[in-house]
This record gives C-alpha cells, sequence and structure tokens, in this order.
C-alpha cells in the first residue's frame, strides 16, 4: 500500500523530534470540539500541551485540517477546533469524506490512533476511550475506538473506558482483540470519573518505564496492535457520576438520540446536571493522563 504524502501534513517541530528518536505525545480532538464546552476546551487542549511540554516531550495534536490529516496543530487551528460550529467528528469511517471535502474535522481515538500510526508516534493521550455502548443487544453501538486500537502499535493513555458505557463487555472486546490492559499503579479498571468500576485488570504497570519494557516485549515480538494503559482519575478529583449518567441515558434514549451523536450528548448532559463537576473531573483527569503519557514516551524513547 503506498500513501499518498499529500494527505498527511506532520508539523516540522514533530517531524524533527520522530527523526532524532526525541519522544512525541499524540492528542486527539474530537475532546477539544465535541467533548467540553468552550473555553474550557481550549483551555485544556492548551494546558495538556503544555503539561507534554514540562515532561520533555513534543505534543501532536491531530485533525483532518485542509484536506490532509494533520499532525501537531498550531494554536490558530486549536482554536478553530475549540470554537467553530460544525466541526466533523471524524472516525475511520469519515475520514475520506472529511479528507476530500478539504473541511475541518476533529478526530476522536480512533481518528487520532490513524494519524499517529502514520506518523509513527508510539505513545498517545486521552481522556477515555471509547468502548460497547449501554444497550448494545439493541443499538449495535461499540466504538470504532476499539477496532482502531488493535489495528495499531501505540499506547493509549486513558483514564479507562467512559462510565457511559459497558465496561464489563468493553473489557472483553478489548481482550478479544488483543490488546494489554495496564492498570497504572492499581489494580481495578478505572471507570473515567471515578477510579472505581468494581472490575479488575488483568495486569498493572507502576512506573514509566515499567510500561515501556511492556511496549518493547510486546511489540519486540512483533505482536501488532495497541496498549491501553488505564490511568484512574486523581482520587480527590473523581466524582460519582451515576445517578446523572442513568438519567443522561433516559434522556438520549426520549429524544432518540444515537450513533456518533451520543457520547458528545451524553458528556454535555452529565455536565450541566452536576453543575460542572463531571467537566472538572474531566478536565483533571486529562491532564493527569498527559503528565503520566509524556513520562511513558520519555521512557519509551530512552530505552
Ligand atoms: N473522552 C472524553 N471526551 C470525548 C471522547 C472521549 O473525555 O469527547 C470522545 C473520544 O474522541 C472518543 C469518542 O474516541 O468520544 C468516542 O465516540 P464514539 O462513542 O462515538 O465512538
Ligand atoms: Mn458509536
Amino acid at each position: 500500500m503506498s500513501i499518498d504524502p499529500a494527505l498527511i501534513r506532520v508539523l516540522p517541530e514533530v517531524q524533527e523530534a520522530l527523526n532524532q528518536g526525541q519522544p512525541v505525545v499524540a492528542l486527539e480532538s474530537t475532546i477539544v470540539a465535541h467533548g467540553m464546552p468552550y473555553p474550557a476546551n481550549l483551555e485544556t487542549a492548551q494546558a495538556v500541551e503544555a503539561i507534554v511540554r514540562e515532561e520533555g516531550a513534543v505534543p501532536a495534536t491531530v485533525a483532518v485540517v485542509d484536506g490532509a490529516v494533520q499532525v501537531g496543530c498550531d494554536a490558530a487551528t486549536l482554536e478553530r477546533l475549540a470554537s467553530e460550529p460544525g466541526v466533523a467528528k471524524v472516525s475511520r469511517r469519515d475520514m475520506p469524506v472529511v479528507l476530500a471535502k478539504g473541511t475541518l474535522g476533529a478526530t476522536t481515538v480512533s481518528g487520532t490512533l490513524i494519524g499517529a500510526g502514520l506518523a509513527g508516534i508510539p505513545v498517545f493521550v486521552t481522556g477515555g476511550i471509547g468502548g460497547v455502548h449501554r444497550g448494545v443487544a439493541d443499538s449495535w453501538d461499540i466504538s470504532a475506538d476499539l477496532d482502531e486500537l488493535a489495528r495499531h502499535d501505540v499506547v493509549v493513555v486513558s483514564a479507562g473506558a467512559k462510565s457511559i458505557l459497558d465496561l464489563p463487555k468493553t473489557l472483553e472486546v478489548l481482550e478479544t482483540k488483543g490488546i494489554t490492559v495496564l492498570g497504572y499503579d492499581t489494580d481495578e479498571f478505572p471507570a473515567f470519573f471515578t477510579p472505581k468500576s468494581g472490575l479488575a485488570v488483568a495486569h498493572r504497570a507502576d512506573t514509566p518505564a515499567e510500561v515501556a519494557s511492556i511496549l518493547k516485549a510486546k511489540w519486540g515480538l512483533g505482536l501488532e496492535g495497541g496498549v491501553l494503559v488505564a490511568n484512574p482519575v486523581p482520587e480527590d478529583m473523581g466524582f460519582e457520576a451515576a445517578e446523572a449518567t442513568e438519567q443522561a441515558l433516559r434522556e438520549a434514549h426520549s429524544q432518540g438520540v444515537e450513533g456518533k451523536a451520543l457520547t458528545p450528548f451524553l458528556l454535555k448532559h452529565i455536565a450541566d446536571s452536576t453543575e460542572g463537576k463531571s467537566l472538572a473531573a474531566n478536565v483533571a483527569l486529562v491532564k493527569h493522563n498527559a503528565r503520566i503519557g509524556a513520562r511513558i514516551a520519555v521512557a519509551y524513547a530512552a530505552s
């Protein structure tokens, strides 16, 4: 398969770091365009990039811009992603259309994995991955994030999977696809807003160096595909959103919200009904993931 170079644009700073074996951290943009309200989304995106730099890595926010998958976004592009109405939410399915039309697209975890994979960035930080939705037997709604994770040699650092999902089924699919899930400094699979899900993870790693050695072993043996580092939200910022989640799911059902609109709807509904407490937890966990993810990138680059 030959790649058309016109369809991928890696910013010079990112490409230089990659060429020199310096640590780079890929970041998603759907969380900016659809996961948080303005201006918290922009402030968080900027803070996350700053944390990655503080830890000695180069941030590379991925988006679809002017007909190319862009790896690394300048300040003006971040601002557009955060504030423009009608930015497309791009997973693998949507990517060809948004590329061909030349419109602005925010990449989900799945779309960002494509960009990170093409650029050769092995570490990617997000908030929470998509997964198997509750009520899957009726809706068949399983996030493209799970398939995409199995396709790329990338470690994704997240606070587990969103508590709006069916977490036991999400863990089952991750196992089926051979995606190694590592509890970071925990034996429990975190549930996004809260460190507690009551579900055990099969494996844990307590330091960036330990994660790096597991990555080396996996890819060194040619076991292609991703690793999910499940990093719990800091205890003092954790937040029990079970009731707000139930309410949001009922509201989505009664309004007939489904497909790609569902996750943004639920996140917004929960943020509104908890007077921003869920948003504060979301911001805190993304920043925490950025710090741990950058440390993993540094450890992996040095190993
Ligand atoms: N986590 C967040 N906010 C988000 C998402 C995750 O804190 O906005 C986004 C991610 O981009 C993830 C997407 O890939 O939701 C999953 O959407 P879906 O369930 O439609 O696949
Ligand atoms: Mn879906």
